[in-house]
Order: structure tokens, then sequence, then C-alpha cells
């Protein structure tokens, strides 16, 4: 199939282009860069080293023989979108091409608004670019699981059946995020459900869980094949950011409690995911929505499973509850379905203690890189507007 990741230089881009590509897929890449300049503002950098997109280009044709067709280029550019759709004729777009972050859309009013803008246009300039030129391709957006929030009950796959003043409807499932970046991700999907009802367009909505893991087994020992890994208090996810500690003897930040619940993914299930996803397309006028995560755990609990992982590699590794920098709960209900991917052949990594070490071995060889940018560990924005740190953070780092 011919497929077009938008947002191929981040997290997950770089590595799907090569997961699909190793598949026998043809690929074609936007990416404008600027999850290297955000990662930058907040004062940190990659703990793997990342090379130019012009360097991953040429090691991606030594290792698959093909490279992907890449195009410098911005989503708000409507007709920068228009034209690379309107040549490539892609089967699918897989659009990773957002800004990620809950703490970086929570700084201030500048933040909120560029990520709402950013976000939002950006999809919406792709599904009229789609309709104008390969109304048939799949639209595969990457939407979050944080969409929902954390209700007192079930959640479903988008939808659910509902029975009220005695008559019953299939809706959309109330949506409750967590933080500007969060609610961006939820006008996506109200815009591209609606984009499909009209127009008949075909999307997958993907509902993310939080995902981790430095590698993939396609990108072989070339370091240039490699993807990102942040760490840093905006752009590091959970575990990302606590195999980062672990490495340079820092302790584990558990924010609150630390019993938030969240489905969690390793990097190479993302990718078995989302490629399930775009060879298995919905039908013309299909919104689908699929829960992507392999379990759900609390967040103490992986934090002990990074512990115990990096103590049998010799790190010293200590666990703090520090004072949680979001509004969020710190002790909930949380049982998302996920059934949609494993009934079209989803193969969960169940190994989470074997994707640790190597994430651990992996990272160790960069400790003094992640040392270098330590102080990026400690959360100071807080969704109160403020920026301070506790008592205890000071006396983490007392130079901020
Ligand atoms: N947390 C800690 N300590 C840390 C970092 C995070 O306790 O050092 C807690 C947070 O308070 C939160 C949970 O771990 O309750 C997850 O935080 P996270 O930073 O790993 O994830 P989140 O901000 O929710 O965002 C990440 C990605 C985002 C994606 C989302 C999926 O950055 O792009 O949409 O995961 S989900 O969480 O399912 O909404």
């Amino acid at each position: 199939m011919r497929v077009l990741i938008a947002g191929m230089d981040g997290y997950l881009g770089w590595a799907l282009a090569q997961y699909l590509t190793a598949r026998g897929h043809e690929v074609a890449g936007i990416d404008r860069f600027l999850r290297r300049e955000w990662v930058a503002e907040i004062g940190s950098d990659s703990a793997i080293p990342i090379y130019s997109m012009a360097e991953r280009l040429i090691a991606f044709e030594e290792r698959f023989g093909t490279r992907p067709d890449f195009r410098v280029g911005d989503l708000l550019d409507y007709d920068f979108v228009y034209r690379f759709l309107a040549e490539f004729q892609p089967d699918a777009i897989v659009h990773l091409g957002e800004m990620p972050s809950a703490p970086y859309s929570m700084i201030d009013a500048h933040h909120a608004v560029w990520t709402q803008t950013n976000n939002v246009m950006g999809t919406l300039n792709m599904v009229f670019a789609m309709r104008d030129t390969c109304p048939n391709a799949h639209l595969v957006k990457l939407g979050t699981m944080g969409e929902y929030g954390t209700p007192n009950v079930d959640i479903p796959e988008g939808f659910f059946e509902i029975e009220y003043r005695g008559r019953k409807d299939r809706l959309p499932f109330p949506r409750q995020a967590g933080s500007f970046y969060h609610w961006s991700k939820v006008h996506d999907s109200n815009n591209i459900m609606f984009a499909c009802k009209i127009w008949g367009l075909r999307s997958t909505d993907i509902m993310q869980g939080v995902v981790f893991g430095t590698q993939i087994d396609e990108m072989g020992d070339d370091p240039r094949l490699r993807t990102r890994l942040d760490f840093d208090q905006a752009f590091g996810t959970a575990v990302n950011r606590f195999c980062c500690s672990a490495v340079i003897g820092h302790p584990l930040t558990l924010f609150g409690r630390g019993h938030q619940k969240r489905g969690f993914l390793p990097l190479r299930d993302s990718m078995q995911c989302l490629t399930l996803a775009i060879e298995n397309p919905p039908e013309a006028g299909e919104y689908r929505v699929f829960n992507q995560f392999e379990e759900v755990y609390d967040v103490t609990e992986l934090a002990l499973k990074v512990q115990k992982v990096g103590r049998e590699l010799g790190l010293d590794v200590e666990v703090r509850n520090i004072e949680n920098p979001r509004a969020e709960l710190d002790e909930h209900y949380y049982n998302p379905d996920h059934e949609h991917l494993l009934n079209l052949g989803y193969q969960p990594t169940h190994d989470v203690e074997a994707e640790l070490q190597i994430m651990l071995r992996d990272l160790m060889a960069h400790k003094d890189r992640i040392n270098h940018f330590r102080d990026v560990l400690i959360p100071d924005i807080r969704w109160d507007g403020t920026r301070r740190k506790s008592a205890f953070l000071q006396e983490l780092s007392p130079a901020r």
C-alpha cells in the first residue's frame, strides 16, 4: 500500500516508516521538525542521539534498499498538503503530525492556543485535502486514550449504546480530557467523524495509551535509524522518564499518590497496531475508533518494575512520590475496552520487564547525555498556571 506518514521525523513516525517499508509498503513522509524545536524550548534533547533527516534517509536506503519520498512542510499550509496528496495518491494517511504534550499545552495562553490551532487546523486541512484529492484513502489518525479521561464506568471503543427517557441510540462516548492538548484531540475526533459522515471519507481514530520503548527490531544496530526518546517534563512519557531517571540515579518521580491508571504499550506494539489498522481499512463513510494499548497499569506498578529491572542491572533506583503538578485523579476506576485490534490479530508483547531491560541497556550507553539534562526530569509546569517547584523539588535541583 502507499502510505503517507505526517510527522515522520517523530518518535512514532520514524519507527513506523521503517516498520512499514520492511513489510513491503511504499512510504512517503512529511515533517516540519517542530518536535526538535519544542524539546529544545523545554531545555532538553533526545536521550538517544538522533540524526538529521538527510542522514536518516541515507541510512534508510542502505538498510531497506529504498527511501521514503520525504518533504519538509507544514500541515497548516493547505496548498502544500493538497499538492502532496494529489501527487502521491496515498491508500492510507497516518496522521502523527501534532503537538503531543499535555504539559506543553498547559504552560500559558500562548502554548494552549498554539497547540489547539496547530493540531485542529492541521487535521482540518488534511480532511479537506483528502476529500478533494484522494477521497478513497484511509485516514489513520492518532488520537489518545486521554480523550476519555477517567470516568467511573467502563470505557468502550468510541461509541456506546444508551437508553434515555425510553429511547435508544448509539452515541459517541463522552469525552473528559485532562489538558488543552488532550482536548485538541477531542476536537479532531469530532471534525473527522463529521467529515466521514458528510463526505464519505473513511477513518480509524486511534485512542492510543502511553507508549514506551527505545527500539524496534527493524532498526538493527545502525544509530542513524534509532528513533528519539524524550525524558523532559513535557515530552517524556512516564516509563521513558522512569528509565532515564534510573540510569542516572535520579529518583523516579511518581506524581501525587501515584495510582493513576493508564493503558500502556511498547513502541513495537504501537507499530504492530498501526499497521493492522492500515492493512484492514474501514468502509467508505465509516468512522471507527480503536483503543490502542497492551494492558492497564498503575504508574507505581511500572515504577517498581523499572526499579526491579534496574537493580538486576546494578542500578541504584529510588522511587519517590512528589506533589502532582497536574490536576488529575490519582486514585480512580479505569477499565477501557480494547477488543477491536485483538480481533484484527494484535499479539501484545506481554513481557514488559524484557522490554524495560532493553530500554535500560540502550539508555545506559547515553548516561552522560541524560545526566547533562537531568534538570528537565523535574516538573514545574503546573495545571494551575504557576511554575514553581515544591521544597522537595528544590532539594533535587537547587539550581533552577
Ligand atoms: N506521571 C508520573 N510521573 C512522571 C510522569 C508522569 O506519575 O514522571 C503520571 C502522570 O501524572 C499521568 C501518567 O503518569 O497520570 C501518564 O503521564 P504521561 O506524561 O506518560 O502521559 P500523558 O501526559 O497522559 O501523555 C502521553 C503522551 C500523549 C498521549 C498520552 C496517552 O505524551 O501524547 O496522548 O500519553 S494517554 O495517557 O493514554 O492519554
